[in-house]
């Protein structure tokens, strides 16, 4: 409650702020991308985490104001980098579950890509698998205008929830984020990855990019790889969360 009194001011005072998640494609660690993340250093709190205060705003309808506001940052982000010549090719930011079938959402986008000159194609939505589950007509109105609109769409968090394979083949988007439960497991059986293969297989038959989520170890980056060669990593054993200071210089050092 008293948190929610803060959430405008922190934003107004920076104490909201983002981090950026590299992510590396394949056994070549191709750099292809980030994903903005929210953080919150809270003056008398300290850091709270999103899965803590995301939900929150979210019950109270206030995310959608807070992604409005992220948008805003990444692309005016995209414009300093590009005019930096750091050369970040698309960055992917995570849209609530009731926002994604918002009108105003689309509006949000294109004018903020508009006003500060980015294509459209260098942003990804992230949706999660259960916003979409809600209502499918809905869903997939919204989906099919960011799709015309050159937008990416990626389905987050994939294999948690309860969508149907057939579900999932008239969906427009772009690319599948494994979630990080499949990850864990590896290495594993063949039996233990039964169920991540076929999805992989499933993917990679509609072309759809695939993003590994949680990446730890290189044993897991050897077996997935194994598994499928063009796959996308994102997670601590190739970088966590940074700063954009510390993003830049992890640029540098990659290329
Ligand atoms: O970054 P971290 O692992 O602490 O995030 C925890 C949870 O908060 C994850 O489920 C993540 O998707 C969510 N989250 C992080 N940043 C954002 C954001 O900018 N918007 C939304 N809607 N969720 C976010
Ligand atoms: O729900 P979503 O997929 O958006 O959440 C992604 C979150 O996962 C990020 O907030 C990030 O902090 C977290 N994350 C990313 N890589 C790793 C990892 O390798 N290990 C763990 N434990 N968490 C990770
Ligand atoms: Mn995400
Ligand atoms: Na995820």
């Amino acid at each position: 409650q008293e948190v929610l009194r803060d959430i405008s001011k922190a934003m107004e005072e920076e104490h909201l702020h983002l981090v950026y998640q590299p992510k590396v494609k394949g056994a070549t660690t191709e750099f292809v991308g980030v994903e903005a993340l929210l953080r919150w250093d809270h003056p008398e709190l300290g850091p709270i985490s999103p899965a803590v205060f995301v939900p929150f705003l979210e019950s109270d309808g206030r995310m959608g104001e807070v992604t409005d506001w992220i948008i805003h940052k990444v692309c005016r982000q995209i414009h300093d980098w590009d005019a930096q010549g750091v050369h970040i090719p698309q960055v992917a930011i995570n849209i609530p579950g009731e926002y994604v079938t918002e009108p105003h959402l689309l509006d949000v986008l294109w004018k903020e890509t508009d006003a500060f000159r980015i294509e459209p194609s260098r942003i990804e939505l992230e949706i999660t698998e259960t916003s979409t589950a809600k209502s499918i007509t809905l869903a997939m109105t919204a989906l099919k205008r960011f799709k015309r609109y050159g937008f990416a769409v990626a389905l987050d968090d994939f294999g948690t929830g309860v969508s149907s394979l057939s579900y999932l083949q008239q969906l427009p988007i772009t690319t599948l984020k494994i979630d990080k439960s499949f990850t864990d497991v590896v290495p594993a059986s063949p039996k233990e990855c039964a169920v991540l293969n076929a999805i992989l297989n499933i993917g990679q038959s509609m072309d759809l990019k695939i993003v590994i989520e949680g990446v730890e170890t290189l044993e897991q980056v050897e077996f997935l790889l194994d598994l499928q060669p063009d796959l996308i990593f994102q997670g601590y054993y190739f970088a966590r969360p940074m700063a954009v200071d510390q993003l830049v210089k992890w640029v540098d050092k990659s290329d």
